[in-house]
């Protein structure tokens, strides 16, 4: 692999939760929306074609890609995951299946995926995508209001999952993980779409959120992380602040020192386990980065740099 870092010698890595539900940011008609932000389409019940003139919002002039590449690697991190497509599906690569996509859809026009992959890739960090396994802008696919983990998938939806993978393994470089998450594919979906991965990518390491075994790390569930060693290679999925994972305009913070102390403890924990700890930043709708998360991130890559590499 790239650099000779394999993927359990990655650590410690970004997860960013970025779209178009970053601009409501957990308010819908002034109201503020609970449950995870990202999924504010399924919380306020927003009906698809509401939804999708956010699109004409979405102009990120903020985002710069290398500075995020770059804080990536001052926190210390070894990669970088973005989500290519949540359960909005809402995409943030320019994709030939559907023209609700950044490219096609928005005024900004810019391919995320391909702008970020590039500026980690100088970076010297690897880069991988979270592809949501359920889609609630695909006609036919399952309620939209429907955040549960028991939710089939149409054969038409699964074509167009496949589709859109191939598209994420073929236009952007190595992608050192494919983050899939949600959803109930049958064992020969969950398969057919593993297998696709390894003929196109066969380092690109496969979350266990493809179900029926097909992964080849296990991801805890949110926030969650494993006591001990486990034999077999593991992420924990960490959020800023437990109650979402995308930027929300109302969130209450603490100081940023007690917040730096807490994620130091559980990126030791999860890294004396043999874990990867992937945590996770939601920049805002303008593509801007919190600066309470900046300056965690800042801190924690100090700590790392005073006490050792992770
Ligand atoms: C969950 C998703 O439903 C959340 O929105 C978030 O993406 C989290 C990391 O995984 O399963």
């Amino acid at each position: 692999q790239k650099e000779g870092l394999s993927w359990e010698d990655q650590k410690f890595s970004m997860f960013i939760h970025w779209g178009i539900y970053s601009i409501p940011a957990g308010i819908w008609n002034g109201e503020q929306i609970s449950g995870y932000s990202e999924q504010i389409k399924g919380h306020a019940k927003i009906p698809t074609n509401k939804y999708r003139q956010l699109t004409k919002q979405f102009n990120p002039i903020h985002w710069n890609p290398d500075s995020v590449a770059l804080l990536a690697k001052a926190a210390g991190m070894k990669s970088v995951v973005i989500t290519a497509k949540h359960h909005d599906g809402f995409c943030l690569f320019d994709s030939k299946y559907t023209d609700f996509d950044v490219v096609d859809a928005t005024p900004y026009k810019n391919d995320i995926i391909k702008g970020l992959s590039d500026a980690c890739r100088k970076q010297g960090i690897d880069f991988g995508v979270y592809f949501s396994i359920i889609d609630w802008d695909f006609p036919g696919a399952m309620p939209f209001e429907s955040t549960r983990n028991c939710d089939s998938i149409p054969p038409a939806h699964h074509q167009y999952n496949l589709n859109q993978v191939r598209e994420l393994l073929t236009n952007y470089g190595e992608i050192s993980e494919l983050w899939f998450d949600m959803g109930a594919p049958t064992p020969e979906q969950s398969k057919e779409i593993a297998d696709l991965v390894k003929s196109l990518q066969p380092n690109c390491m496969v979350s266990s959120r493809l179900w029926n075994d097909q992964g080849d790390f296990i991801v805890m569930g949110d926030n969650k992380k494993a006591q001990l060693k486990m034999g077999v290679p593991w992420q924990s999925p960490a959020s800023m602040f437990h109650e979402t994972w995308s930027y929300r305009s109302w969130q209450e913070r603490p100081s940023v020192a007690s917040k730096i102390e807490e994620k130091v403890q559980d990126l030791v924990a999860v890294v004396s386990s043999g874990g990867n700890y992937l945590l996770n930043i939601g920049p805002r709708g303008d593509g801007s980065i919190v600066p309470f998360e900046r300056d965690v991130l800042l801190g924690i890559g100090n700590w790392l740099e005073v006490n050792g590499e992770a």
